[in-house]
């Protein structure tokens, strides 16, 4: 017993730490495929000691799949989900293809797992950066109701892959070394310049909109409200790429709807909320550091306190292993869900 499952994009960033995760949480895999692009198939993967060769990822790969991991790029998972779930397999998919979709369920389960019973097929993971912050939003949002959140964050290289990740790295050796380097990646691979990394801040991630904020910036408005249920939501965001490899940091302000209430009423609400793990201690210097959240699956806040000119208004400091709850933990968690539920035929 158990499901056959793939992963599609296994040999990417996320698409490893899925694999990963499926097996530190014992997910129950009768069959295990590993599926890419055709520039990747025919890699080997080592899974606790076993090689497995990936395959080319092709409408035919997913007869007999029931769970369909996607993190292989956004034209793969357009192209083969609907065939997968034509198939019968439920898709999580890790990109930005359907998230906007009105029929396809965007999901956090610590949010909306409800959403997951409307499923045809397909359910997509948000952005990672959205992740983290509605994680540590929805309790709040609960007790107090939330009305506006302006966000800015601090996001890790991982999150554009792992050769953004190579980039970093071989950036910060030549220029300690007093090397030339030439950045080819970030900020936006496809985009038209490219900026070093390396003991820098580049505040563009991904590609400029028309409206002035980049493609990164209205996944998470857009997201959120979605995610949320709340379409009125008031929500900007400034996303910003730091030359840190994993965890991505957002400063988060937000305002909610009821009076009264005090910076300690939240710290208390997050000290129990699902998925939060509250750092927040100030006067012993406790708090949220990506470097301590690399490889936990968690959302860690810390840092709160009031505004001091709004009363409504409180600021936060939010971070997570953005390759985990941003993006391969949340994808587990979301198949586990479909499982206990029974919503995987
Ligand atoms: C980043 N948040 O840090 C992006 C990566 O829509 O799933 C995730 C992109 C996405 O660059």
């Amino acid at each position: 017993n158990g499901f056959h499952v793939a992963v599609v994009g296994a040999t990417g960033a996320v698409g490893q730490q899925m694999i990963q995760t499926l097996m530190k949480e014992n997910f129950p895999i009768r069959e295990l495929t590993l599926l890419s692009s055709a520039r990747s198939a025919g890699k080997k993967v080592d899974i606790n000691g076993s090689e497995y060769t990936v395959q080319e990822a092709k409408p035919e790969s997913f007869e007999g799949v029931d769970i369909a991991l996607f993190s292989a790029g956004g034209s793969v998972s357009k192209k083969l989900a609907p065939e997968a779930a034509k198939r019968g397999a439920v898709c999580v998919d890790n990109t930005s293809a359907f998230r906007m979709d009105t029929d396809i369920p965007l999901v956090v389960p610590e949010v909306n797992e409800k959403d997951l019973f409307e499923h045809n097929g397909i359910i997509a993971n948000p952005n990672c950066s959205t992740i983290q912050m509605v994680v540590a939003l929805e309790p709040i949002r609960q007790k107090f109701g939330l009305k506006k959140i302006i966000v800015s964050t601090y996001q890790a290289v991982s999150g554009s892959g792992a050769a953004a990740v190579e980039e970093l790295l071989q950036q910060t050796k030549a220029i300690l070394n007093e090397e030339s380097y030439e950045p080819q990646i970030l900020p936006v691979k496809s985009d038209k310049k490219h900026y070093q990394i390396a003991f820098n801040a580049i505040p563009q991630i991904d590609k400029f909109q028309e409206n002035g904020y980049t493609y990164e910036e209205m996944k998470m408005i857009n997201e959120t409200k979605k995610i949320m249920h709340l379409p009125e939501l008031q929500v900007s965001a400034t996303c910003v790429r730091l030359p840190v490899a994993v965890g991505h940091s957002e400063s988060v302000y937000f305002e909610i709807e009821e009076d009264n209430v005090s910076a300690a009423d939240i710290k208390a609400l997050l000290k129990d909320a699902p998925g939060v793990i509250l750092q927040d201690d100030p006067e012993n210097q406790v708090y949220p550091m990506p470097a301590d959240c690399v490889g936990k699956n968690d959302v860690f806040v810390g840092r709160i306190r009031n505004d001091l000119d709004e009363p409504k208004g409180f600021h936060m400091w939010v971070v997570s292993d953005n390759l985990l709850k941003g993006a391969a933990w949340n994808s587990v968690q979301i198949a586990q869900r479909l499982v206990e539920l029974g919503l995987v035929k």
